[in-house]
């Protein structure tokens, strides 16, 4: 699992509005129609609780402490969703007593193993990980389907390779297979072949990756992948939730527009949905 750092979302107050707007162009979908999508409501649903719903975001100082701009960031996106946030003055235990009592209906807040959304009124709780599986599983599904004509069931029967089979990896995994994609797996760590096997998705070595054009990206290792290792560039589709980005620099920019990856928004706008 990554550890952001303050330098990769140093920006996130001004672009976490542009974000939203990028998203709904590359997949028709901004935070707010995704984090529908994923916690089944109706985008009205999750409008109307925007006019009522405060959150919070509270630093928290423990294991390897506080991520300069981490709470701020979160509340940029939240509020780019039209909700109320705050971060509070305050952390850890202190700063969700503070959220309480500035009356947050939801708290948002990480330590270095769990990212979590808590909606002190109805008891709902959401987890970056899953969130952030889903979501990213929600815009592969998407843009597979704007690419094959608008269809519905757009990975239905489709071919779909997960890379990295670690938490994120494995629950996007089953994700896909409910999709009715045809999963398969790359992960570098041989050791990991025994429960892909057995959690029943077919194993693939490197060079197969060039046979997929349908790929969800968990590994947290940046540049390993160049669009020559790909199907080739005009179908393939990568949603890459993985930090830093899989692919290096040269692909980046040509496969730009094929590709959804971003640090904090598409996770913690699910979350809050999920959450609601
Ligand atoms: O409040 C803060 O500033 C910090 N305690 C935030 C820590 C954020 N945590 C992480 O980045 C961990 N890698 C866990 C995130 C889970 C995401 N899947």
């Amino acid at each position: 699992m990554t550890r952001l750092i303050t330098e990769w979302i140093s920006d996130m107050e001004e672009t976490a509005a542009d974000w939203n707007d990028r998203l709904k162009a590359y997949t028709g979908m901004g935070y707010m129609e995704l984090a529908a999508a994923v916690s089944e409501r109706n985008v009205s649903d999750i409008l109307h609780a925007s006019e009522t719903i405060t959150v919070a975001a509270v630093p928290v100082t423990c294991g390897e402490g506080i991520i300069g701009n981490f709470a701020e960031s979160v509340a940029a996106i939240v509020r780019a969703m039209g909700f109320k946030a705050f971060v509070t003055e305050y952390t850890d235990v202190d700063g969700l007593y503070e959220a309480k009592v500035r009356d947050a209906d939801i708290v948002f807040m990480a330590d270095d193993i769990r990212y979590v959304a808590l909606n002190l009124i109805n008891g709902n709780m959401s987890e970056n990980n899953m969130a952030t599986a889903y979501g990213y599983a929600e815009i592969l599904r998407t843009m597979a389907g704007a690419r094959d004509g608008g269809m519905n069931g757009a990975l239905t029967d489709k071919p779909v390779l997960v890379l990295g089979y670690g938490i994120v990896g494995q629950l996007m995994a089953e994700r896909l297979t409910s999709m009715g994609g045809r999963v398969a797996v790359y992960e570098k760590d041989e050791t990991k072949k025994v429960q892909v096997d057995s959690d029943g998705y077919l194993w693939v070595n490197r060079k197969e990756i060039a046979e997929y054009n349908l790929i969800a990206d968990a590994t947290c290792e940046g540049g390993w992948l160049s669009a020559d290792e790909l199907y080739e560039e005009s179908s393939v589709l990568i949603a890459a939730p993985g930090i830093p980005l899989l692919l290096d620099e040269k692909s980046a920019e040509n496969l730009k527009g094929r590709y959804i990856h971003d640090m904090l928004e598409i996770g913690t706008a699910v979350m809050l949905g999920l959450a609601l």
